[in-house]
């Protein structure tokens, strides 16, 4: 078994493969910039994928080509969010004064864009559905492990220090969380990047 990666700015550690199936592409940094003055680190993040449901994809879709040309293929990604691939964003917490409140207001600025990007105008009661899950009394300190994960048929299920957050049922919401670590304009550009290449090399 490979040992974990640690993201090198905030020493958080990000087990090579979760569960018994999901394989880590890349890590990176989630930064906020507070009142345009300064920038926090809020929290490192890994992503990971079932490795053999990215296999299937790659051999049904990408069989002919090599890997340079792959690379070269905007669509890999869109594929990786819209198809039925089991995911996790893990995130660990950096920042240590993190309230709900500050993270309901982050998601629904952050997702909430995304929510409009893919699937038109009207999202509040989607994007309300998954922040009621976010219960007051939760408490994310410093460390704190959340993973956001698409089970089959496009299900997110959280879950905070191991703990079940709740799960919901919906396309839209499982890609426009996906796009925020993997789409146009990335939290982390490098981390993508990063990804990309390993999903390159996955296809040997
Ligand atoms: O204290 O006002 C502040 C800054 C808080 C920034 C919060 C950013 C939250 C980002 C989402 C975190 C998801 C776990
Ligand atoms: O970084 O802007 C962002 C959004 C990331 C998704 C955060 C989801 C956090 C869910 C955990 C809630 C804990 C109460
Ligand atoms: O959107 O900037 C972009 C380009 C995305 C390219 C995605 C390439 C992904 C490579 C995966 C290879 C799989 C075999």
């Amino acid at each position: 078994n490979s040992p974990p990666i640690v993201e090198s700015k905030t020493g958080a550690s990000f087990p090579s493969v979760l569960g018994d199936s999901q394989k880590l592409l890349g890590i990176g940094l989630r930064k906020k910039s507070i009142l345009g003055l300064r920038n926090i680190d809020v929290y490192a993040f890994g992503i990971y994928a079932d490795d053999s449901d990215i296999k299937k994809l790659l051999s049904v879709k990408y069989q002919k080509l090599s890997v340079s040309e792959i690379k070269g293929i905007k669509d890999f990604n869109v594929d990786l969010m819209e198809n039925d691939i089991c995911m996790t964003v893990r995130l660990q917490i950096v920042y240590s004064k993190l309230s709900i409140r500050s993270v309901r207001n982050a998601f629904e600025e952050s997702v909430g864009s995304r929510l409009k990007k893919f699937g038109g105008s009207d999202n509040k009661e989607l994007l309300q559905r998954f922040t009621s899950q976010f219960k007051d009394e939760y408490k994310i300190p410093r460390g704190s492990v959340i993973h956001l994960s698409r089970e089959k048929g496009h299900v997110l299920h959280t879950t905070i220090d191991g703990k079940d957050v709740g799960s919901i049922q919906s396309k839209l919401l499982c890609q426009s969380i996906l796009d925020l670590y993997i789409g146009e304009e990335p939290f982390d550009k490098q981390a993508k990047k990063e990804i990309e290449l390993n999903l390159a090399s996955l296809q040997k």
